[in-house]
Formats: structure tokens, sequence, C-alpha cells
């Protein structure tokens, strides 16, 4: 479990939250995935094709001794279990689990790019992210304090559960 990672994690159909607890409870069960902290659940209005449901949205950090690769091909199937349709591009999605970030790495191939290319315009990423590790640094140098500063959206990003109320939830249905 020799490398970090962070994903998001997000729902605008169906039950939302349940899908959300779903996709973290899947990540547990991976033999080489240790996860490490939830941030709290915001709710969300939606970004890019807007007239869609508002999300429930959290980021996770896990530790993994997967590569991106498979990383990548446990979210898909983690989705796909969710029973998540693919149809609009950035539209309504009952399950939606991105890799944010993974160490340091650059990576940019058609299928998989890591930083998500999109995150740092993305107040659903980004307060959530600040949150659980607000000393993080991007691969290209800048820090996330900088750049939630310039962050548009700001206010479409609300609060709905704390972390440890969500973890409590795990435990229950863990047990
Ligand atoms: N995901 C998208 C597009 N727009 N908006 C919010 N608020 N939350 C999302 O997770 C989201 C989105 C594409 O993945
Ligand atoms: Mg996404
Ligand atoms: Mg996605």
């Amino acid at each position: 479990m020799n490398h970090i990672a962070y994903l998001s994690v997000g729902s605008n159909q169906g039950d939302r939250e349940q899908f959300l607890t779903f996709a973290v409870c899947e990540l547990k069960k991976q033999k080489h995935i240790a996860v490490e902290k939830v941030s709290s659940i915001y709710e969300t209005e939606p970004v890019g094709y807007t007239a869609q449901p508002r999300f429930l949205n959290a980021v996770v950090k896990i530790k993994t001794a997967y590569c991106p690769e498979e990383l990548l091909k446990i979210t898909q199937q983690i989705e796909n279990k969710g029973a998540r349709k693919r149809t609009i591009r950035f539209g309504p999605r009952t399950l939606d689990l991105d890799i944010l970030l993974y160490d340091k790495e650059n990576i940019n191939l058609d299928h998989m790019q890591i930083p998500h290319p999109r995150m740092q315009e993305r107040a659903f990423v980004i307060i959530p992210l600040l949150e659980i590790s607000p000393a993080i640094i991007l691969p290209d140098g800048t820090s996330l304090f900088h750049i939630y500063e310039h962050l548009p959206g700001k206010e479409g990003v609300t609060l709905w559960k704390t972390s440890t109320e969500w973890e409590e939830e795990f435990a229950r249905s863990e047990s």
C-alpha cells in the first residue's frame, strides 16, 4: 500500500447518498486498497450540463498497491456495479467515481488523465479535497489553497452530512 490516491465520488440520481456509501464500501473490500479518509458529503449545483438534479459529492483518500491502470479498472467496475448508465456527457448519473490524484504522477493517455483535467475549476472537488488534505500540492507545484482562493462556484457547494456522521453509517453497514 505504498501509493496515495484521491478519488472523487458523485451521484445525482436515485438514492444519492446510498450510491456514495456503496462506492466507499466497495473500495474498502478491495484487497490492495485501504480507505484512509472520507470527506463530508456536500450537495452541489450541477456544473457543465446544468439542466439536471443537484449532486451529492465527496472525496476519498486511499492508500493502494494498485497501479493507476488497475485502479481505474476497479473504479469502473464499481461504477458498473452501481448500475451507472452512461448517457449524456456531464449528464445525470447514479455513480461517478473519478481518480483525482495518484502520488505526484502526471498521466496523459486517451483513457486516463491524472491529475483529473477539470478538478482545478470544480468547487465540488476542491472543497472536499481541501477539507481532508489542506496541504496538498499538485504535481505542477500549485497549492490547493491557491486554487481555492480563485475558485468559481463555491456558493454552489453546501454541507450535506459531516464526515463523522457518514463514517458512523459505514460502521453500521459493516457490522
Ligand atoms: N460531475 C460531472 C459534471 N458535473 N456537477 C456536480 N455538481 N457534481 C459532479 O460530480 C459533476 C457535475 C461529470 O462527471
Ligand atoms: Mg466525473
Ligand atoms: Mg467519471
